[in-house]
């Protein structure tokens, strides 16, 4: 039998500062052990102990030089997860503050979400400490090209098919494919996210925000709401916040903020035109991280400096940026103001604390391994028609993630529901999207 503290204990020892790596695992652990403890065949397969050790982690230095001339040295990572149900599969994060512990984390969600897809995909996520804001395109090229000469060595459309996440968007893709291609002579779907004359699949940008509104409008359906007419709040300004916000739009919610690292942007009037979104693009592709500008451009909108979203009221917060971005704090506040329901978008975009705020107050709260699956879906309908060499129609792709999102909302709903009718979605993502991997383990044997 497992004991969570125990067990917990344990793995803190043998993972010294890898904290978000520890929060992600006590997550999963806590919703599946009494499932585990129930499992004969589980607790006989040790599938606890397995599933938290990383099947292999690479990591290797990216050396590159700058436009002054000088050599810059950073840390290039793969952590290869776990490959019970298919090719590792996740993306690259450049960002300054990336270490294997924060890696290993993305990698653990990663093995849960891409279970509760449906497809044949293994969990995996890579990345470097490489700090993107600020560099020049020139200087982007030859750090994505280092990269891949040493990734090439370890990935393959049918070992593990890396896509991008933070700091990693079409044009990092585009740089690391071509040197793949470059040093490999193979045009295979190693990379996910592809432009669209060279393998990529339409919706594929739009995939993670359109999902994650395709979950949410799921979740108002099951509480006989609608997502028209409310007024809704949207951390970051990426990729992702994009496609939730063009998505949000098109059901009529109304998204009156978005926020960057210097602060956030009040926009009464609604984010919702299509010059403002795609002004969110602009602000992406000028590598200043910063969404200030939005307000000089925007008559009417405000920019707030240094403050967090959070406190903007609302009825549905959804988080699109980084992990741990809403605190116990933030979801007092949110609470306060009458948030009804708190999508997660982000991966681990809120604390322990302000999940259990939620709950308390038996709030809908929808975990990022369910909500953010679309993106990844999307990646696994891109390798298929690599795989076949044929490129599907958008309509194609677009139904089958709305198909792909409502099975995820059905499988939290089957596995997450609680005596007094609450949908506990993070107990049930976890549990759906553990039970498929730890079968798979323990028919493949140890
Ligand atoms: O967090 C994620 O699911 C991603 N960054 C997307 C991964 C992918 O392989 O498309």
């Amino acid at each position: 039998m497992y004991k969570l503290d125990e067990f917990m204990a344990e793995l803190e020892r043998k993972n010294p500062a890898q904290p978000e790596f520890i929060q992600a695992a006590r997550e999963v652990v806590a919703s599946v052990i009494d499932v585990v403890n129930k499992t004969p065949k589980y607790l006989n397969n040790k599938i606890l102990d397995r599933i938290v050790e990383p099947e292999r982690v690479i990591q290797f230095k990216v050396e590159w030089e700058d436009d002054k001339h000088q050599i810059q040295v950073n840390r290039g990572y793969r952590v290869q997860f776990n490959s019970a149900i298919g090719p590792y599969k996740g993306g690259l994060r450049f960002n300054k503050n990336v270490t294997l512990g924060t890696l290993k984390f993305l990698g653990f969600e990663q093995i849960f979400k891409n279970s509760l897809t449906t497809l044949p995909m293994g969990g995996g996520k890579g990345g470097s400490d490489f700090d993107p804001t600020g560099k020049s395109d020139a200087e982007i090229l030859r750090f994505c090209r280092s990269f891949m000469t040493e990734l090439q060595k370890y990935i393959g459309p049918d070992t593990d098919v890396p896509a991008g996440d933070l700091g990693v968007g079409g044009r990092e893709i585009g740089f690391m494919y071509g040197q793949y291609k470059r040093i490999r002579q193979e045009n295979t779907g190693v990379l996910t996210g592809k432009g669209q004359t060279w393998g990529g699949s339409l919706i594929r940008p739009e995939a993670t925000g359109y999902g994650a509104l395709y979950f949410a409008d799921e979740v108002l359906k099951y509480n006989k709401d609608t997502l028209k007419g409310k007024r809704a709040i949207v951390s970051g300004f990426g990729n992702v916040a994009w496609g939730a916000v063009t998505k949000a739009a098109f059901y009529g919610a109304k998204v009156v903020a978005i926020s960057g690292p210097d602060g956030y942007i009040l926009d009464e009037a609604g984010v919702s035109t299509p010059e403002k979104i795609a002004y969110m693009l602009e602000l992406r592709a000028s590598n200043k991280n910063i969404v200030a500008p939005y307000a000089e451009k925007f008559k009417g909108a405000k920019f707030v400096p240094g403050k967090k979203i959070w406190e903007v009221p609302c009825e549905i917060a959804f988080t699109a940026a980084l992990q741990n971005e809403l605190d116990g704090k933030d979801a007092e506040k949110l609470i306060k103001n009458g948030v009804k329901y708190v999508i997660e978008v982000s991966n681990m975009g809120c604390t322990p604390e302000a999940i259990e705020a939620f709950q308390a107050k038996k709030i809908p709260f929808a975990p990022g391994k369910a909500a953010n699956a679309g993106g990844v879906a999307v990646s696994g309908l891109e390798m298929s028609q690599n795989a076949e060499h044929l490129k599907w129609k958008a309509s194609e792709v677009d139904d089958k993630l709305k198909t792909i999102m409502k099975n995820i909302f059905d499988a939290c709903v089957r596995e997450g529901k609680q005596k007094n009718g609450y949908i506990d979605y993070v107990k049930g993502a976890n549990i759906a999207g553990f039970k498929k991997v730890a079968d798979a383990m323990c028919e493949l044997g140890y």
